[in-house]
């Protein structure tokens, strides 16, 4: 899937798209629209008619696991379970983007005066937000003046003005990484803020990839072959080809404005009124003729972002653990209701004693672990991860709480509401290991039923007139 058009066409055809006709208030009217439309896990809507703007909106593009398999290629009634065993699989082989020399996202190129950042049609999504966000689903692109390593990450991006985005790059994020390096030169980061292009560039921006790693070595991987990228007008970066908006400009790593509040995907606001950011200074717009603007929701779970999250993060959880080389590992979920993050159920089938113990312990380790992950639980291999009614038998029947294990002091995030907004660096976590001990001579028998007889009285179902 080469760009958002082909995966509009792609829904459309698959009776997973909706284009609304009729007139929408970009101001509270189309995000309450997709908010309530994704509740209802409706259809991915296209609103074609945005007051005061002539280009189309698209929202609820992942809310769905029929439409997460469509972005990874796969077949409409694929599990999210499936879609992630696939993640797995696909990306232990990276493929290197390739640069080409004409791209429909040079189609329009405004620079100078020319640069507004109001003629696209970003909507104000709740009413406490600070602004209208013009990074949703949009993806910064940058690049480590150290070593050239290329990363794209989804961070807000707040509309401030014209020619200006306000940022929030949270500390250790890789942008933020990046800016300290240029920080340290006394320059500028260049810095290119992508709309649209494979769908499969705003899940990876989101998704908590390792250091040193492109997230488009990771694209090429998921789709077997390379992205398509072109260089900048005014940035040296690599820029998705089929791209709908691309904002290039600069972060001076000393100049702040203030920035926020915005409605996370935690249902809470992370802080209180505006904060001192830096920004993106705009030098230079391109955009396709007509661009698709692409928003996702974020706000209370479980709608859109809240999706995306549990499919990447869950994934590469999964792969990191996989990377490790534990044995047993049977299948990782990161619940959508915890957005992919707080909350991960592993299911392993034990091979020795402490084996669950490994896994509670090396699930916090990873690097998508050690951030924000707050309760772990391990379940054996009879239970599925995602088989939630299962998992809280395993914790009512099989969990002792004396074997859960408590850590005092892991990377918290600011968004978390369960800690005080002053304080959110550091957060405790819990492993509660709701497996049986493999060590234990004696297991509790489990109650099985009599197979022939369970045979016999199902063909008698009828019978016995029930
Ligand atoms: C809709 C949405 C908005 C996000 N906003 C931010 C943000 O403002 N700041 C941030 O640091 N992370 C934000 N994230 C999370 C990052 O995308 C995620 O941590 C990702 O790993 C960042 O890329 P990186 O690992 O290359 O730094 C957001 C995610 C989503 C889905
Ligand atoms: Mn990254």
């Amino acid at each position: 899937m080469r760009d958002l058009r082909e995966f509009i066409q792609c829904c459309e055809a698959e009776g997973e798209l909706k284009r609304v006709k009729a007139q929408v208030d970009w101001n509270l009217e189309l995000s309450h629209i997709a908010k309530v439309n994704e509740e209802r896990q409706g259809p991915a809507l296209l609103f074609e008619n945005v007051k005061d703007y002539s280009s189309p909106v698209l929202t609820s593009a992942c809310t769905t696991t029929n439409r997460l398999a469509l972005i990874m290629g796969m077949p409409k009634d694929t599990s999210l379970v499936e879609i992630m065993r696939e993640w797995v699989k696909r990306t232990r082989n990276k493929i290197p983007p390739k640069f080409v020399d004409k791209a429909p996202c040079k189609q329009n190129i405004d620079k100078g005066d020319q640069i507004n950042l109001f003629k696209f049609p970003v909507p104000k999504v709740y009413p406490r937000d600070g602004g209208r966000y013009f990074g949703t689903t949009a993806y910064c692109v940058t690049q480590s003046p150290k070593s050239g390593w290329v990363n794209i990450g989804t961070y807000r991006l707040e509309l401030l003005g014209e020619k200006v985005l306000g940022t929030q790059f949270i500390k250790g994020k890789h942008a933020d990484l990046m800016l300290k390096e240029y920080a340290e030169l006394k320059k500028p980061m260049p810095v290119a803020a992508v709309v649209g292009g494979d769908p499969l560039f705003f899940v990876l921006g989101a998704a908590r990839l390792p250091a040193f790693e492109s997230e488009l070595d990771f694209a090429g991987a998921i789709r077997g072959y390379p992205a398509e990228v072109v260089k900048g007008e005014t940035v040296d970066l690599p820029i998705p080809a089929g791209a709908e908006i691309v904002v290039e400009g600069e972060v001076d790593p000393e100049a702040m404005k203030p920035e926020g509040p915005f409605g996370e995907y935690t249902g809470y606001y992370s802080g209180i009124g505006t904060t001192p950011r830096p920004f993106i200074n705009v030098k230079c717009v391109t955009y396709r003729n007509d661009p698709v603007y692409w928003l996702t929701t974020v706000g209370r779970a479980v709608t859109d972002t809240h999706m995306t999250m549990a499919l990447s993060y869950g994934a590469t959880l999964w792969q990191e653990l996989e990377a490790m080389r534990i044995p047993g590992i049977k299948s990782v979920y990161c619940p959508p209701e915890g957005a992919g993050r707080f909350l991960a159920i592993i299911s392993v089938k034990q091979m020795y004693p402490g084996h669950s113990a490994q896994v509670g312990t090396a699930a916090i380790s990873t690097e998508m672990g050690a951030y924000g992950l707050k309760t772990v639980i391990v379940v054996d291999d009879d239970i599925d991860a995602w088989d939630l009614p299962r998992v809280l038998w395993a914790l009512s029947f099989r969990f002792n709480p004396s074997r859960a294990e408590f850590l005092k002091r892991g990377r918290s995030t600011p968004l978390d509401p369960s800690l005080p907004i002053e304080a959110r660096e550091i957060t405790s976590r819990i492993i509660m290991d709701a497996t049986l001990p493999y060590e234990w001579k004696e297991k509790p028998v489990p109650i099985e039923m009599d197979k022939e007889m369970t045979n016999r009285v199902q063909d008698r179902w009828a019978e016995l007139g029930l």
